[in-house]
């Protein structure tokens, strides 16, 4: 017996990728280098020293990939634009650049599909990280300027825009912990490059909307646990798992405000940082970050259940890939310790745990009244074997299965999410880790680019087919 959950009728069901995890060509028509492609080259950086000059090849073969898609039936696809490819260095326009993207649209348009573009998914031109990067302000004007070249180029035919996607990863992964590219490792550069993107962002929606576009922001969230929820430690440390990672993004932007807690963690380990940072943060800076929003994008891989007491072993995966030394990307919280709750866990080591998503997308519906949520990633990466022309991989099946499902359980308690994107399409360019880990429903044969869809992706393109979930009444 099984019973059948649906969908509303404007529920988008997609897939996502990001211009410098896919499309290769990396010096071709113009591009110039971004952060990632010198970041590629630090010895020790990427795992195998592997970097983004080919990925999945997708600059060349676009057409292939949406006709792929669309036999998938997906209905939107979340793709990002290279900077360095439209504004090579941060300066002139690439009419080339801009080129791809106005064909890869039409293309999209063509197949029926949604284009859903992120502008920045962290690939800024070299150029402008030698100029200071995300730690100087006007970086955030040189992003307004690549914006509203994109919009000029595109909005007649996209109405929907993302400013950036995971401010948190651009920043403090990036600029303190030094495992993101440019590989910064310092207090005052997370925190001076996660309100310059903040203010970035704000400003090119000011821009755009202001053009007639509908513009939002795509996050990275969790659900913080304490392992003991009656122990005032481990309160603690879920607070400041939370503060650091959703709230010092989400508050800011709803409501106009660094969270105070946060702040006045980060003073107690860098005095001169956080001074730093309120020197940054000019008046009207949070005016403009903390504009309404149209849409918020969150993205969901896994849950944190954190303990304030020592750890007596280390914690169980998300390690560095390299041996190449990293920082915590969380400075106030380096007693924190993250304990193995026995579920199952991806090869990235990260929890399944779908139900983190429905109570993540409950919180942020209150936090954020009346703004429509998008899941705009969501994914896992397996050992996955393409054996006589087939990718059986029964662990993703279940796992976009029951978040699928999680999505369900979230709007049927009232909140209202408009749509899902499989992260990713293809197995791509897993940043520090290089192209071992496959995340994608469509497998990617590196050495002839041979596409193949994945059991995962033949199941995702069902459920979008028939709008609906088949649960087993015994599981539900
Ligand atoms: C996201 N972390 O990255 C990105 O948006 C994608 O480009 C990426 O491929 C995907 O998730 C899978 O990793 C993250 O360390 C990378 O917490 C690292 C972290 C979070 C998100």
């Amino acid at each position: 017996m099984t019973m059948t959950r649906s969908f509303p009728d404007d529920f988008l069901f997609g897939a996502a990728t990001a211009a410098f995890q896919v499309e290769g060509a990396a010096f071709e028509d113009g591009r110039t280098a971004s952060i990632w492609d010198a970041f590629s080259r630090v010895p020790g950086a990427v795992i195998n020293a592997d970097n983004g000059d080919v990925a999945c090849d997708h600059y060349h073969r676009y057409r292939d990939d949406v006709a792929l898609m669309k036999s998938l039936g997906l209905q939107a696809y979340r793709f990002s634009t290279s900077w360095a490819r439209v504004r090579p260095d941060g300066g002139a326009v690439n009419p080339k650049g801009v080129d791809f993207y106005s064909r890869l649209v039409d293309e999209l348009l063509e197949a029926g599909i949604v284009p859903w573009p992120t502008l920045y998914h962290w690939d800024m031109p070299q150029a402008l990280e030698e100029r200071g990067g995300w730690t100087a302000r006007e970086t955030t004007e040189r992003f307004v300027e690549f914006a509203v070249t994109m919009h000029e180029a595109l909005g007649d035919r996209v109405p929907t825009w993302t400013t950036l996607n995971e401010p948190w990863c651009s920043s403090f992964l990036a600029y303190t912990a030094g495992a993101h590219a440019p590989g910064r490792q310092s207090v005052r550069d997370g925190l001076l490059a996660s309100h310059h993107l903040l203010l970035a962002h704000g400003r090119a929606a000011q821009e755009l909307r202001a053009r007639g576009a509908q513009v939002g922001i795509t996050l990275n969230l969790t659900v913080a646990d304490p392992v003991d929820p009656s122990d005032l430690e481990d309160q603690d440390a879920a607070r400041r798992i939370d503060g650091q990672f959703n709230r010092w993004f989400l508050d800011p932007l709803r409501v106009g405000a660094y969270p105070v807690d946060i702040v006045s963690d980060f003073r107690a380990v860098d005095e001169a940082a956080v001074a730093e940072f309120e020197s940054a943060v000019r008046p009207g800076d949070l005016e403009i970050i903390s504009q309404p929003l149209d849409f918020l994008g969150v993205n969901y891989y896994h849950g944190e259940l954190v303990s304030g007491h020592a750890a007596e072993e280390p914690p169980v995966g998300g390690e560095a890939p390299t041996d190449r030394p990293t920082r915590s990307p969380y400075p106030a919280d380096e007693d924190i310790h993250w304990p193995d709750r026995g579920l199952p866990r991806t090869t990235m080591g990260w929890e399944v745990q779908p139900e983190g998503l429905t109570r993540l997308l409950q919180r942020v519906a209150a936090d954020l009244p009346g703004v429509p949520l998008y899941v705009t990633e969501n994914g896992a990466a397996y050992d996955d074997e393409l054996v006589d022309g087939a990718v059986d991989d029964p662990e993703r099946t279940e796992f976009v299965r029951a978040h699928l499902s999680a999505v369900l359980d979230a709007i049927e308690r009232g909140v209202d999410v408009r749509g899902y994107y499989y992260w990713s399409l293809f197995d791509n360019f897993e940043w520090a880790w290089g192209y071992e880990k496959r995340f994608g429903i469509v497998h990617v044969d590196y050495a002839t680019q041979q596409r193949t869809v994945k059991r995962s992706g033949r199941e995702y393109a069902r459920i979008a087919a028939e709008r609906a979930l088949d649960i087993p009444v015994s599981a539900y």
